[in-house]
């Protein structure tokens, strides 16, 4: 590792103190300072390179800086940029014709942050369950899983059960349950007390931060049948899952069934900017009306051409099939290694995760240091899991290369 400076004018011991001074530390990041990223690759500020096996948090799926993405920003910001909703624009409507066809729904509402969208469909659900379902005025109730992951608003830590998102936040919106995640009878037994009330159950098809927990074969379908049943709408949080990151288009196509709200996020942009969006059919998008909901920003002409750009790059790159094919062959590649470590491999598509055994006092964030210094970066969730979810563009030899940097690094620490 090189002392001298490549890229930008700050060393990473610079930019750490600076962070550590003047931001907020409500982070605990990774000691490693990023200056640019190309693909499946990023460099700090002395030239050091790095396989990205975080991609911000499923963001960068298209992979960093992507040349198509990065001409729509420029060629758009230099043209127009903002307008806000009180005018139309003429980047607006194409795309929304483009992302609900793409994804097969009636409607589109934008947002720009994966938490912005989740209270878009929060909003729209209760908003259906009043207007639609006849639902007693401010009885509605939203059922949500335990161990979720939806964001960080008042109303969205409401639903959470993880006391590090809750603690010192209340007091908590009403109108939310939690059931265990992974439990159909758990779904079935409230709404067999209280349905008549619940506007919507939300969930993950893979719960993210819970340490990316893939839940059983039918779940996700019995879920669904079972919300039909009682006229709730079954909403998918796919933020993080969707856009082709668990080798579909929708985590929720693997189980067969089409959520009637999907809500999505990151990588809608490629990581290029804050850009989200909530998906449903006209009969419920319609029960929002002018005034009742919005943003500043929700999308604005460049979102758009930028959002445009980089779903085309999904269909145009393959990154579905990618995905899937390299998913496979990741997590054979994690179970051929012999190391007691490794307690546990699992994930879908190219979100996947490896559990930890804690052994001499080595933990997954030892073991993220080590893969750090090895070139290879990645973050622990919840003490013993560490996510590994690459940009869908990494190639297979990059990611054989990737494999063997994690192989020799669990077996240098074991
Ligand atoms: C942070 C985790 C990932 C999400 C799902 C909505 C949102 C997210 C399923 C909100 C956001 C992020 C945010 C990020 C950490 C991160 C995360 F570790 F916390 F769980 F990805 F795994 N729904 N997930 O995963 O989207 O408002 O952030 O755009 O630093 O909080 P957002």
């Amino acid at each position: 590792m090189s002392d001298k400076l490549v890229f930008g004018n700050i060393s990473s011991k610079e930019a750490m103190n600076l962070e550590e001074t003047y931001g907020a530390h409500n982070y605990h990041p990774l000691p490693v300072v990023l200056a640019k990223g190309e693909g499946a690759k990023v460099w700090d500020p002395e030239g050091n390179e790095y396989y990205d096996f975080l991609s911000a948090y499923s963001a960068v799926n298209q992979g960093h800086c992507h040349p198509k993405i990065i001409n729509a920003l420029t060629d758009q910001a230099n043209i127009l940029t903002l307008t806000s909703r009180a005018f139309f624009n003429n980047k607006l409507g194409e795309y929304e014709k483009f992302i609900t066809e793409f994804f097969g729904y009636e409607m589109v509402l934008p947002m720009n942050t994966g938490a912005e969208a989740v209270e878009t469909a929060i909003k729209l659900s209760r908003k259906w369950g009043y207007e639609k379902k006849g639902i007693e005025e401010d009885k509605a109730i939203i059922i949500f899983a335990e161990g979720n992951f939806h964001g960080r608003t008042i109303t969205i830590v409401s639903a959470s059960t993880d006391p590090d998102c809750r603690k010192g936040f209340g007091p908590f919106t009403p109108g939310i349950e939690k059931i265990p995640y992974n439990n159909t009878q758990a779904l079935e037994d409230i709404l067999q007390k209280q349905g008549k009330n619940v506007a919507a159950f939300i969930v993950e098809p893979i719960q993210g931060e819970a340490g990316v927990f893939v839940p059983d074969e039918n779940y996700i379908k019995d879920c669904y049948d079972i919300c039909k049943k009682h006229n709730v709408l079954f909403v998918a949080d796919e933020v993080q899952t969707g856009i082709a990151r668990t080798g579909r288009l929708l985590c929720s196509d693997h189980s067969g069934i089409k959520p009637d709200i999907v809500i999505l996020g990151k990588a809608i942009s490629g990581g290029v900017l804050p850009v989200s969006a909530v998906l449903s059919s006209k009969e419920i998008m319609l029960t929002i009306r002018p005034g009742e909901h919005g943003s500043t920003f929700g999308g604005f002409p460049l979102a758009c051409t930028v959002a445009k750009a980089a779903l085309e790059v999904i269909k145009e790159e393959n990154l579905t099939k990618q995905a899937e094919n390299l998913g496979k062959l990741f997590r054979a590649e994690m179970r051929k290694i012999d190391s007691p470590l490794i307690q546990h491999v699992r994930g879908m598509g190219l979100l996947n995760a490896i559990i930890i055994k804690p052994k001499d006092g080595i933990e997954a964030l030892d073991v993220c240091v080590k893969l750090k210094e090895n070139g290879l970066l990645a973050k622990p969730t919840h003490q013993h899991i560490i996510r590994f979810a690459p940009p869908l563009v990494i190639t297979k030899e990059q990611l054989m290369e990737s494999v063997d940097i994690i192989k020799s690094t669990i077996l240098e620490l074991s």
